[in-house]
């Protein structure tokens, strides 16, 4: 096995077949006259917390059913046996973690987690169904909310910052399940081919990022990752 560093960042793909909707392929009937763009936004959760609550109840429901899946599995073993080895998500699903992966840098947040608007509470909150929506702070009574990255929100700076390093140094930029539109986790496998390092890209289709593959691995990750993992330690 060549000794390689290896970056990793995953999109929603990765957890498909755990039965979790994507974004972008339409969410689940329920909900498929809204976009979660409309929903998942600051300016949606002050207008509407309840409608907005609504939405991560309904998700958080669905992913509370949800396992991890082959991808999964291959990537907490990627990580056990690579001596360099850094797994971004853009994910808040928490399927990476059910996995056995231990270091996740978690871009846009992780849905079993909540936050107060009003003070510094922060905590776990894996009921399902919330037992009241929107949720209040166990400590002061204000509205909670996911604490999770919105669209027009900020990353947390140091998880950005270190993925940025994860890719700057790797050799093999590994990209599973992404549709490579939302930034700045988009831009992160062309730090990768920036310095010379070559990005691998596992989808069902071809990405904005594709022409800067130096691999388009075509079909479901869930599949293609574990034999793309056995070919490797075998080289
Ligand atoms: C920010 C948590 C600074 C919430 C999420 C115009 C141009 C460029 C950028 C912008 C722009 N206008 C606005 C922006 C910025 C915006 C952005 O990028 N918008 C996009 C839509 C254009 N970004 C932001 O707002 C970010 N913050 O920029 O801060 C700033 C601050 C103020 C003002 C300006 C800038 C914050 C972005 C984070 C948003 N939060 N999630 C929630 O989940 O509710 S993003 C959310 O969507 C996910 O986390 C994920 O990142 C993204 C969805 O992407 P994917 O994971 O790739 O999923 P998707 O469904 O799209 O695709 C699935 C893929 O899997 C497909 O390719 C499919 O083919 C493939 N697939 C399916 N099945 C399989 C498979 N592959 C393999 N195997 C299978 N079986
Ligand atoms: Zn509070």
């Amino acid at each position: 096995m060549k000794p390689s560093k290896i970056a990793v960042l995953t999109g929603a793909g990765v957890s498909k077949s755990s039965g979790i909707p994507t974004y972008r392929e339409g969410a689940d009937s329920l909900w498929n006259n809204y976009h979660p763009q409309d929903l998942a936004t600051p300016q949606a959760f002050i207008r509407n917390p309840k409608l907005v609550w609504e939405f991560y109840d309904w998700r958080r429901q669905n992913m509370a059913r949800a396992r991890p899946n082959p991808a999964h599995y291959t990537l907490a073993e990627m990580e056990a046996a690579l001596p360099d080895f850094t797994l971004v998500t853009q994910n808040i699903d928490g399927l990476h973690r059910e996995a056995g992966s231990k270091n996740i840098l978690h871009l846009h947040g992780d849905i079993w987690l909540v936050r107060c608007t009003a003070c510094d509470f922060r905590g776990e909150d894996r009921r399902v169904p919330l037992p009241e929506r929107p949720p209040r702070c166990p400590r002061c009574g204000a509205l909670l909310r996911p604490d999770i990255v919105w669209f027009g929100e900020t990353l947390d700076a140091a998880t950005l910052y270190q993925a940025e390093q994860a890719f700057k140094s790797a050799d093999i930029a590994l990209v599973v399940g992404a549709s490579a539109v939302v930034y700045p986790a988009a831009y992160l496998p062309l730090y990768t081919q920036e310095h010379g390092g070559q990005i691998i890209e596992f989808n069902i289709t071809r990405t904005p990022l594709s022409p800067y593959a130096a691999e388009i691995i075509l079909g479901p990750s869930e599949k293609t990752l574990p034999e793309w993992w056995r070919k490797f330690q075998e080289e």
